[in-house]
């Protein structure tokens, strides 16, 4: 499926764009064969020690077989894998920085988002204007609290339906993403709105996974950024909402408690918060 094709927020739809999108990405490493062998060695010997401790039975051997074919045709990699891998790796990148803590970038990220001023609204549909207004302000700084002339704040997240655009064919282009350059002191004011939790397709394999373990496809409800600036490290994270549903137990293990916010409602009706992102030197 290509990404001009119809698309809807099941596993068919969202799950393959998510693929589509990254085959479209060149992707590299500069691994050396001799590291190449160490982690395969390691990774082989981690999976056949559990078939060892669990007896795993050729019936279970062949249904995971089947099932890794499933997740492939149906284009779930990028789904399953940012859902219950990335964020060990992303976990290896936090033991370098001290800045802002980072979180797992997830499949529905795409670059290159229209640039907004530093006091801005995000892309929406009127329907979209009916729900609860975010007001999420703040300052990129740098590591001694310098604030960073034009830093760059990505943000994107799903609707209140949990839809991402580019990932649901019904959804403006650019819908909630937005490419947000700071004023000269690293300073934003964003206007969005609330998102809300995030159910992962239950329709696919990853949602089949899950459903056989009698576990939930939840995700807390989260804004994912990517902030930047010249000669700094670039920082993907989330934040959260205090008091959401599922911040206990995402699916993605993807949340921290130093990315929790709690806005306030101000005099306006709005929701206000601020946050403050600190990048380390590149
Ligand atoms: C998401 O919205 C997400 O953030 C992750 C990590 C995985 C699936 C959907
Ligand atoms: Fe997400």
């Amino acid at each position: 499926m290509t990404t001009t094709e119809i698309q809807n927020p099941t596993a068919a739809g969202s799950g393959s764009a998510a693929t589509d999108k990254f085959k479209n990405e060149r992707v590299s490493a500069d691994t050396s064969p001799e590291r190449v062998a160490a982690i395969a060695k390691d990774a082989l010997a981690a999976l056949n020690q559990v078939i060892l401790d669990h007896n795993v039975t050729y019936p279970e051997y062949r249904v995971l077989k089947q099932w890794l074919i499933d997740v492939g045709e149906g284009g779930e990699w990028p789904l399953f894998l940012d859902v219950f891998i990335e964020h060990s790796v992303e976990e290896v990148l936090a033991r370098s920085r001290k800045g802002t803590k980072g979180s797992i970038e997830g499949p529905y990220y795409v670059a290159d988002a229209p640039e907004l001023p530093s006091v801005c609204e995000l892309p929406m549909r009127d329907v979209d204007r009916k729900e609860t207004a975010l007001v999420f302000s703040g300052q990129v700084t740098d590591l001694e609290g310098n604030g960073l002339d034009s830093a760059i704040v990505e943000l994107w997240h799903a609707d209140a339906d949990g839809y991402y655009s580019q990932f649901a064919d019904h959804l403006p282009k650019w819908n909630l993403r937005g490419k947000i350059i700071t004023d000269s002191e690293g300073r934003y004011e964003i206007t969005t709105i609330q998102p809300a939790p995030y159910q992962i397709p239950t329709d696919g394999p990853t949602g089949a996974f899950i459903e056989a373990q009698n576990g939930h496809p939840w995700r807390p409800a989260h804004l994912h950024l990517i902030v930047s600036a010249a000669g700094k490290e670039s920082v993907t994270t989330q934040l959260y909402f205090e008091g959401g549903e599922w911040l206990d137990s995402d699916v993605a293990t993807a949340t921290k408690p130093e990315l929790i916010l709690s806005p306030t409602v101000g005099d306006d009706g709005k929701n206000h918060v601020t946050y403050n992102f600190t990048l380390d030197p590149a």
